[in-house]
């Protein structure tokens, strides 16, 4: 196993973790490696906003990825999977991934959320992780969280302007006096989070890009609900749920729809 009793018990108290586990170096750089060419090869979308990359496309067909195939098999990770398992059980599906990068001296803020305020997922049995392809720091954006507050309910969300990475924000009176915890990580170490965990990280101001990946996992006896209404971002970034293919990384897809499986033989990293 790669996280512990004490680090899954963690989770389970504080809605996150940061196992001790991390990329061994070689697969860090391949990590920074593909996270630029997506960069460099998508200019007109905002590195913050890279919906994801491992799936041919992305989305909608707005996202040139021909190096898809390093995410998609980065998710199957044997070692994150197993970081997974003793959350979500064994019946796991991946839906999602999102590149942040937040650019030197130019980064978005991503404003205090629940994922699940956003999500086509009943029941929300989900898991993030994020993992850091540059170091994440106060000074240039780390991921904050509010611990413990996964316990609550899904808060009412307000629109904010479209300078930040995410257009919609939990309303400031349920975060007001709450003490933000600083997930400080060094390239190649992660953290996983709870889809209802109050979360989100500060604009990058600094000379240092601040740079993650984030996967999110389901458990199959959960139902991605493809009539989920989808939300588009003020800035044009759609998500589009109806036909979006989902993997099936461990166990049995049950209900769910569109469901694919990837060769982990294939020698992409
Ligand atoms: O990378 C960030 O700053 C935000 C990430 C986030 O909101 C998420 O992974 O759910």
């Amino acid at each position: 196993m790669t996280i512990s009793k004490s680090e899954i018990k963690h989770y389970k108290i504080k809605g996150y973790v940061t196992p001790s586990w991390q990329l061994p170096s070689k697969q860090i750089n391949h990590l920074k490696k593909n996270i630029n060419i997506i960069i460099e090869n998508n200019s007109k979308i905002r590195p913050e906003q890279i919906v994801c990359p491992h799936i041919e496309g992305g989305t909608k067909g707005e996202l040139n990825n021909s190096n898809y195939k390093y995410f998609l098999k980065l998710a199957h990770t044997n070692e994150i999977i197993n970081m997974v398992k003793p959350i979500l059980g064994n019946d796991i599906i991946l839906w999602g991934s999102q590149i942040f990068s937040k650019p030197a001296f130019d980064g978005m803020e991503v404003p205090m959320h629940q994922d699940s305020y956003y999500w086509p997922i009943e029941p929300m049995s989900t898991c993030s992780v994020w993992i850091a392809a540059d170091r994440a720091t106060k000074i240039n954006g780390c991921l904050t969280v509010i611990e413990g507050s996964h316990n609550s309910e899904t808060y009412k969300h307000v629109i904010k302007n479209n300078k930040t990475a995410l257009n919609a924000a939990i309303d400031d009176k349920y975060i007001k006096n709450k003490i933000k915890k600083h997930i400080i990580l060094e390239p190649g170490q992660l953290s996983l989070h709870h889809s209802n965990l109050i979360h989100g990280s500060d604009k990058n101001n600094s000379p240092y890009r601040r740079t993650g990946i984030v996967f999110r996992y389901m458990s199959s006896k959960s139902k991605f609900n493809r009539k989920a209404k989808n939300h588009n971002q003020k800035d044009g970034h759609s998500v589009n749920y109806n036909k979006r293919p989902i993997w099936l990384i461990n166990g049995n897809k049950n209900n769910n729809t569109l469901v694919k499986t990837f060769s982990k033989n294939k020698n992409l990293l």
